[in-house]
């Protein structure tokens, strides 16, 4: 497989970049759809899929969906949890973690059903979460070690919208790629 062709599997709706000409308003709104209607569209791509294509992987040496799907879980609570301590303390210093590492645990085999219902009900409470807040509290920063940089909710926000169509992305492609 050519190397461009890898990348379009790795990166189908691209890689998150800060929008050319950001417009607060417009963009948090966007993203926080993007957050709010993502749980729904992630059931609905995976509706009728047997076991089988739930093992399927999303790429060449990628992820299988079963495996994404657990990701997208552990991924976003953790993201959940990075808004909840920026909102409660000063500046938190965040925890990281090995995705692939975690991808290898056990309960990463199971149905993919818990996850799709943690998504569901972790998503619904971001989204009220994020309706409630002030403008100013997306200004609000937690520091990332491994970077060693501050990063913003607003940041996180936008990051977390692409995260959710990133993977999205990869379902779908891989469904049309096998005529499912
Ligand atoms: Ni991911």
């Amino acid at each position: 497989m050519e190397e461009q062709e890898l990348e379009k599997l790795k990166f189908p709706v691209g890689k998150f970049e800060w929008p050319a000409n950001f417009n607060a308003e417009e963009h948090v709104a966007a993203w926080q759809k993007d957050i709010e209607d993502f749980p729904l569209s992630l059931i609905s791509a995976v509706d009728d899929f047997s076991e089988q294509q739930f093992d399927t992987p999303y790429r060449p040496d990628g992820w299988s969906v079963r495996q994404l799907i657990h990701h997208i879980s552990d991924s976003h609570l953790n993201a959940f949890l990075r808004f909840r301590w920026t909102l409660t303390e000063d500046t938190p210093t965040i925890k990281t973690y090995d995705q692939d590492k975690f991808s290898g645990l056990a309960d990463y085999q199971m149905p993919v059903g818990s996850s799709l219902d943690l998504i569901l009900a972790l998503h619904k409470k971001w989204v009220y979460l994020l309706k409630h807040m002030e403008e100013a509290d997306l200004q609000k920063e937690f520091h990332h070690p491994e970077t060693g940089k501050n990063v913003s909710l607003l940041t996180c926000l936008g990051m977390y919208a692409w995260h959710s169509r990133h993977h999205l992305a990869h379902i779908q492609n891989l469904k049309k790629r096998k005529g499912w």
